[in-house]
């Protein structure tokens, strides 16, 4: 629908001008759902794939008890992760390609085989799963100050912008909920968590997308590595920042911010 696509296109110009912009509902669409939100999301896939952007993989987003009760929802939310979006372990994030980064440490997945939902399990997915990797995600919401509601960010891909993921596979585990993180910047402790802070189980935020998007008639592909929430919450960085995420068992992921 033209209104999906107009505002569809309002983000991804904010995106690539980084510049921020008033979010839907303050006036473009004061009614927008979650349902529409999803619509205009796709609108931007659409866009993306169109300009040859490869999808690395679905994220999920609001994983945390903290993030939910910030945005007062009970359910996650799902993105998507494109290959222009990756920076190496070690690489740099220039602040000049961004409007306001914040970063989370996050593990991600290896997805080995299709996972189709309705019904998956944890023990499916970590069934599926070949391995997993530590992460470090970069948001930035194209909205001002951060600022939205639900159906904004949905609209907004979730804030995803970029992500730097470790290089040390590991086999995943059931004790994926007891692995601890540790986010830093400049060597200065900045938050800490464990997987249970993502779902319970980073497993079950995968199993959660899976049957998401079961009611689309989409599903998890063989391929995907997909971001499985915030273990730490989201700090803003600043120009001249060394970021890292070191992960009991998963090793360490890092980045250095420029200008
Ligand atoms: O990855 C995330 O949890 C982001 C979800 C969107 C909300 C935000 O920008 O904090
Ligand atoms: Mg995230």
């Amino acid at each position: 629908m033209k209104l999906y696509k107009d505002i569809s296109q309002y983000l991804v110009s904010a995106e690539v001008e980084k510049r921020e912009v008033e979010k839907i509902t303050a006036d473009l669409k004061p009614d927008l759902t979650v349902e529409e939100g999803y619509l205009v999301q796709e609108e931007i896939v659409q866009r993306k794939l169109a300009e040859g952007h490869r999808i690395v993989g679905p994220k999920m987003g609001l994983t945390s008890q903290a993030k939910m009760k910030q945005m007062n929802v009970n359910n996650p939310i799902y993105g998507y992760l494109f290959d222009y979006m990756l920076i190496e372990n070690g690489g740099k994030l220039s602040l000049s390609d961004m409007i306001h980064p914040k970063v989370e440490a996050e593990i991600a997945f290896v997805i080995g085989e299709d996972i189709e939902g309705p019904g998956i399990t944890v023990a499916q997915v970590l069934a599926k799963t070949d391995y997993v990797l530590p992460a470090l995600e970069i948001i930035d919401s194209r909205y001002k100050n951060f600022e939205f509601t639900l159906p904004d960010v949905v609209a907004d891909n979730a804030s995803t912008s970029r992500v730097v993921f470790g290089t040390s596979l590991k086999k995943p585990s059931l004790e994926l909920d007891l692995v601890g993180g540790v986010l830093s910047i400049n060597g200065e402790i900045k938050d800490l968590g464990t997987g249970a802070t993502v779902l319970g189980h980073p497993a079950n935020s995968i199993a959660m997308l899976a049957n998401m998007l079961a009611k689309k008639e989409e599903k998890v592909k063989k391929g995907d590595i997909i971001l499985t929430g915030g273990i730490t919450g989201a700090v803003l960085l600043n120009q001249g920042d060394i970021v890292s995420g070191k992960f009991d068992g998963l090793g360490e992921v890092f980045f250095t911010v420029t200008n």
